[in-house]
């Protein structure tokens, strides 16, 4: 590198430090399993905040109440390897004579918005009027975050944890019983390696659409493997024999099957996990966490138990610490978290304080452990894009709380009674007894303002960056 260029670096870096010191800057993780709504969570963040002139729909949003949100415009950032979010794309599909939701993504894409608003602070006041704020949000797929705890895990761990995982499913077994003959102390010639690999992989995507076994979906990047298709760095898979688990690896020879997994599990890790984590997560100051409660209540109780211990291992990869400008510019941690329930617009309005329960409690252990550090922790249930209506509607003969929307698979309109959402945790038993029927809604061919309809975005918008517009 040139002696210009790494000046240039660093004085961008020093750019950066200063903005996020005087709190010019807030990077947002948003982060939540595929299909939990980021797509639509940033069209519909994005869409509130650049009609911030006449919206009126952010009530709880203080600045804007307060009139102190001038203008909002997408603007250009200077990781300019990273392609931009296809908003207008999403919002076109919304928009569209038949809307289609945005479809899920397979890659990684940036947003990056400055919105100007007047100081409302009476010492800064007087030496500026107006400021901007500088808010960078990133989208990935979902299947990618999964990656994340594996990097606290050693090939031996990992392929531990899969064999107890399989161990409790209750899946198909026909990959295990055939990787159970190779023998692992020995040399595999690489055709075999991926080809086994191959069948593993299969294997696991069709256990994605079966099973809800998240950690089994690892590494992400065997589900969607982007431009790493066909790349060697992904023929590898676990050991699953627990004769060979529980043995002793260190006289292992460098060329047996099992030092060849381990090499390109550990090579995965460095050059693939680790500048994905660096790069877009570790500096971070504001995280939301989305989740489909919907989907842990349709699908009952090893479900509810697989995303709760899914969540718990993803919300430990991230650093979590008090917010002081002086610590975050040289060992940035997010002082902020909102768990949030996506797609609440499927549940009766007077069940959305019974789905923040349920969240809360899905999530006890890790919400107490990141609140001990003193960071800052909300849980609100959500819609990005409000597809529904309440209605009072009759039930089993009883009168009831409804929603009114145009159910995704007939494209007709349905009124559905989704359940009553517990607001605690159940036991096993209990799961049996719950009876929930979620539908997926469409949008609305008759979205009449292109400001899109939300269930509490402002105070979601607030939570995150409310206290910036100072
Ligand atoms: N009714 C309703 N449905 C929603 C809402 N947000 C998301 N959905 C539904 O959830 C689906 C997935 O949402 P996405 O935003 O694509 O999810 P994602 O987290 O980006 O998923 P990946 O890109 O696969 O990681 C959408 O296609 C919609 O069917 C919402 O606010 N209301
Ligand atoms: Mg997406």
């Amino acid at each position: 590198m040139s002696d210009k260029s790494s000046i240039k670096r660093v004085l961008y870096k020093v750019e950066q430090l200063v903005e996020r010191g005087i709190d010019k800057r807030v990077r947002i993780a948003v982060t939540g399993l595929s299909g939990a709504g980021k797509t639509a969570f940033i069209t519909s963040l994005m869409n509130q905040l650049l009609h911030i002139a006449d919206n009126d729909q952010l009530p709880f949003l203080r600045a804007a109440k307060e009139g102190r949100i001038l203008a909002t415009k997408v603007s250009s950032y200077d990781e300019l390897h990273i392609p931009e979010f296809k908003y207008k794309q999403s919002l076109d599909a919304i928009f569209d004579k038949k809307p289609t939701w945005p479809v899920s993504t397979t890659g990684i894409s940036q947003a990056q918005l400055d919105i100007r608003y007047t100081i409302k602070n009476e010492w800064l006041k007087k030496l500026q009027k107006q400021s901007q704020l500088t808010v960078d949000i990133i989208d990935y797929p979902g299947e990618w975050l999964l990656d994340l705890p594996l990097l606290r895990l050693s090939f031996k761990d990992w392929s531990m944890q899969c064999h107890e995982l399989l161990e409790q499913s209750e899946l198909d077994s026909s990959w295990r019983e055939q990787a159970v003959e190779l023998i692992y102390q020995q040399p595999l010639q690489d055709d075999k390696i991926a080809q086994v690999s191959t069948e593993y992989k299969d294997f696991i995507r069709q256990n994605f659409s079966q099973q809800h076994t998240y950690n089994l979906l690892q590494p992400g990047r065997f589900i969607l493997p982007g431009e790493l298709a066909g790349a060697p760095v992904l023929d590898f898979f676990p050991v699953l024999d627990i004769d060979i688990l529980n043995s002793d690896w260190s006289t292992l020879s460098s060329d047996s099957l099992i030092r060849i997994l381990e090499k390109r599990f550990n090579y995965y890790k460095k050059q693939i996990i680790e500048p994905f984590f660096k790069e877009y997560f570790e500096k971070v100051d504001r995280q939301i966490l989305l989740v489909d409660c919907l989907e842990v209540l349709n699908n009952g109780y090893q479900n509810y138990r697989n995303m709760q211990f899914t969540l718990s291992e993803l919300l430990k990869s991230f650093h979590y610490g008090h917010s002081n400008w002086i610590k975050r510019m040289f060992s940035p941690s997010i002082d902020k978290l909102l768990i949030a329930a996506t797609k609440a617009d499927h549940v009766p309005p007077e069940q959305h304080r019974e789905l923040e329960l349920f969240l809360q409690k899905m999530l006890q252990g890790s919400r107490n452990d990141i609140q001990y550090e003193g960071i800052e922790l909300e849980t609100l249930a959500i819609s990005a894009i409000k597809v529904t209506e309440a209605v009072m509607a009759e039930h089993q003969a009883q009168k009831l709380m409804c929603v009114k929307g145009v159910e995704l698979s007939s494209g007709d309109e349905v009124i559905n009674y989704p359940g009553k959402i517990a607001p605690h945790s159940l036991s096993k038993e209990l799961w049996q007894e719950q009876q929930y029927d979620f539908v997926d809604f469409a949008i609305p061919g008759n979205l009449t303002s292109s400001i899109l309809p939300h269930i509490r975005m402002d105070k979601v918008l607030q939570f995150l960056i409310g206290d910036k517009f100072r």
